[in-house]
């Protein structure tokens, strides 16, 4: 069983990356919510993703979406971020918000339309090389509302080599990190819906295509920790989209859902070590935050995905196996129920105090007065919103 100490050196290691819209106003399809203080700029996204990193120690990179975070010179926008103590993270190309991409990107029928979508992800790749970013992350809309609409087949032979152009063009450090989701805004048929569909365009590309498997994107009771371990099997997990989800992608912070889950997914990379940065599974969040102040909630996921990641490390690994070894169903399941519900708050208190952190980010970041300072400063001009 770990100690002590050794639990909180592995998680002072964990880098939980943020994401860039995160800080931006985001909403539903019924209404988008401002807030005051809200980015202007991904220079101001960046700024509060800083903030973050520097209440928890634990939130070192920010993820950009392209296009909502063009900006005309990525080498200061990456120079920014490290002033403040934070690293560009995964470029996420933006393959569905044109008119052109209606009926796919990489999958169209029209060879015009998939020549314009893998032009955009070579110019991602520029942001890369811009940045000193290694990971491009691609997810897509592409799909079917009705049968019949398109073959499928062809479809998959389409996204195939499009990815295939895209991959021969990165460098040799890069990564391709393909997302899935089951469903929406294709209702019948998504292009690609579930990890065997994106792991199968992995082992085809070659061996720096990985698999990001992002917690909303399954169909509900689907035994996600499942597929983690598969995936880290086949040596292919590049990320994670964290987030919590009561019906279907709803965005909402990681953990706050169904802990147990999050439990359950960090018992699986723990078991395979995978927490150790030397894994390269990115551990990022995918979250919107459409009615709670941002900051503050992401602040908050972080802390979540830190005490999952604790109370995985508590599991007594002996304990466990020779339970599953001699059949005692109810002693295995003890001892990873022990685990769960061990209060490891003051052992993480105890971890930030000796980093030098107040022991309550988030209550440190309310006092900071950050919130005011942005609020009177940003003012003017047009925040950032979910899609700009
Ligand atoms: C799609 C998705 C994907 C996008 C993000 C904004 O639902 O999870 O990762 O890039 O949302
Ligand atoms: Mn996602
Ligand atoms: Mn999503």
């Amino acid at each position: 069983m770990r100690t002590r100490d050794e639990v909180k050196a592995a998680v002072r290691a964990l880098g939980v990356e943020t994401a860039s819209w995160a800080f931006a106003n985001s909403g539903t399809r019924f209404k988008v919510f401002g807030q005051p203080g809200v980015p202007r700029d991904p220079f101001e996204k960046i700024a509060d993703a800083a903030q973050v990193h520097q209440y928890t120690g634990s939130a070192p990179r920010v993820s950009l979406h392209i296009p909502w975070d063009l900006v005309d010179d990525f080498t200061a926008l990456a120079n920014h971020a490290r002033d403040l103590g934070v690293e560009i993270g995964a470029i996420n190309s933006n393959v569905f918000q044109d008119d052109d991409y209606k009926l796919g990107s990489l999958a169209n029928p029209d060879p015009s339309v998939r020549a314009k979508a893998v032009a955009h992800h070579l110019q991602c790749i520029d942001v890369l090389r811009a940045t000193g970013s290694k990971d491009l992350k691609i997810w897509l809309a592409d799909g079917l509302n009705y049968p019949g609409q398109d073959s499928l087949r062809d479809r998959q032979e389409r996204l195939a080599d499009s990815l295939r152009q895209i991959y021969a063009a990165l460098d040799d450090d890069h990564r391709i990190l393909l997302e899935y989701k089951f469903f929406e805004p294709a209702f019948y048929a998504t292009d690609i819906p579930d990890w065997g569909t994106s792991l199968t365009h992995c082992l085809a590309l070659g061996e720096r295509a990985h698999v990001v498997l992002d917690t909303g994107h399954h169909a509900p009771g689907t035994n996600i920790e499942f597929i983690v371990m598969m995936l880290l099997r086949a040596g292919r997990l590049g990320a994670f989209d964290f987030n919590s989800r009561f019906y279907a992608d709803d965005d909402l912070m990681v953990g706050a859902a169904d802990p147990f889950q999050l439990f359950r997914i960090l018992h699986e990379i723990v078991s395979q070590d995978a927490h150790q940065p030397e894994s390269r599974v990115n551990f990022m969040l995918d979250q919107c935050h459409n009615i709670e102040p941002k900051i503050p909630a992401v602040i908050r996921s972080v802390l979540n995905v830190q005490e999952a990641l604790a109370k995985a490390l508590l599991v007594d690994a002996d304990a466990l196996a020779k339970a599953q070894a001699s059949g005692d169903v109810l002693g295995a399941n003890a001892v990873l129920m022990d685990a769960y519900n061990t209060d490891v708050r003051p052992l993480l208190a105890e971890l930030r105090e000796e980093q030098g952190l107040d022991p309550d980010p988030i209550a440190a970041y309310q006092r900071s007065g950050y919130f005011e300072k942005i609020s009177a400063e940003r003012a003017d001009g047009a925040q950032a919103g979910w899609g700009a």
